[in-house]
């Protein structure tokens, strides 16, 4: 099968869309943002997950044009939403970057852009990146500081996975971390991995970083991220990735 054939196509036939997975506050339980996932649904194989199609995007020379449908879209359903949904629209979208997109200045452009078009402040709008050694070179730091420029935030993805280490924290601008599933499932029952989280937290205190959880699916999960000092959450226990309608369903029901 030619994947990159069909993706090409699925970008012309908007076979790609976007679901939206709740960011809210441990504590309170309020929303706080919404995270832009990436889906294809392909009229062969049903759906695609990134985790597919992304690294064959990014094969086939299409990262920038899947990026771009993922930009344009969440900016466009988070500007509906402030305006159809008044106290229950969520402040901010995030956007996953894929580390190829890191190679293109043209994304400032892209990004000062597509938010001008929907008449967005940049304050709403969250880039997510993951770590790489790459990231620290002149040239990356360069575009992810102009993109800080802008005032759009920046969230370092994945947290505990790969190259992540807390000194990265303070080389890199950005100004949330996101912790990692596979941290939050240790820490309930490993006191080292929770000590692990809790030092992670107060270092990004310390340099004024916002610590969200990812992949909570359990009480007891949350319990733990509020124990370590955490404060905001996203996971199954609070909402799947939704559909934009269902999404708006949701942020509805909400007190
Ligand atoms: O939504 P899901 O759990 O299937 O996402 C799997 C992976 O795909 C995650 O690492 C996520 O960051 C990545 N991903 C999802 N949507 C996008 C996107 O729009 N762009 C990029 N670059 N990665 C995405
Ligand atoms: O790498 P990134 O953090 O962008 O990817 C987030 C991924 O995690 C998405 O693919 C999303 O579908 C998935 N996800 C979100 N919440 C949960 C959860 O509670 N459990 C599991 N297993 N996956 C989750
Ligand atoms: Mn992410
Ligand atoms: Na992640």
């Amino acid at each position: 099968v030619d994947m990159e054939a069909d993706l090409r196509r699925a970008l012309r036939d908007d076979d790609l869309f976007v679901v939206y997975q709740p960011i809210v506050d441990l504590a309170s339980g309020h929303v706080k943002g919404v995270e832009a996932l990436a889906r294809w649904q392909h009229p062969q194989r049903g759906l695609v997950p990134p985790v597919e199609f992304i690294p064959v995007a990014e094969e086939a020379g299409l990262i920038e044009a899947v990026g771009e449908f993922v930009l344009r879209r969440a900016c466009r359903d988070l500007a509906r939403w402030q305006r159809d949904l008044g106290p229950h629209a969520p402040a901010s979208v995030s956007v996953n970057l894929s580390r190829a997109q890191l190679h293109n200045q043209a994304l400032v452009e892209v990004v000062r852009q597509t938010l001008a078009d929907h008449h967005l402040p940049p304050s709403a709008l969250r880039l997510e990146v993951t770590e790489s050694l790459a990231m620290q070179t002149d040239a990356m730091l360069g575009l992810l500081q102009q993109l800080r420029d802008l005032g759009v935030s920046l969230s370092l993805d994945d947290f505990g996975t790969g190259y992540s280490s807390l000194a990265s924290l303070d080389l890199l601008p950005v100004n949330a971390v996101k912790i990692d599933r596979s941290f939050v499932i240790k820490m309930v029952d490993n006191r080292y991995q929770a000590a692990l989280v809790r030092s992670t937290v107060q270092v990004a205190e310390a340099l004024q970083l916002q610590v969200i959880a990812e992949g909570v699916e359990t009480p007891a999960q949350a319990d733990a991220l509020l124990a370590a000092g955490c404060t905001l959450a996203q996971g199954y226990l609070f909402s799947r990735p939704l559909p934009e309608a269902a999404l708006v369903d949701w942020l509805l029901n909400q007190p």
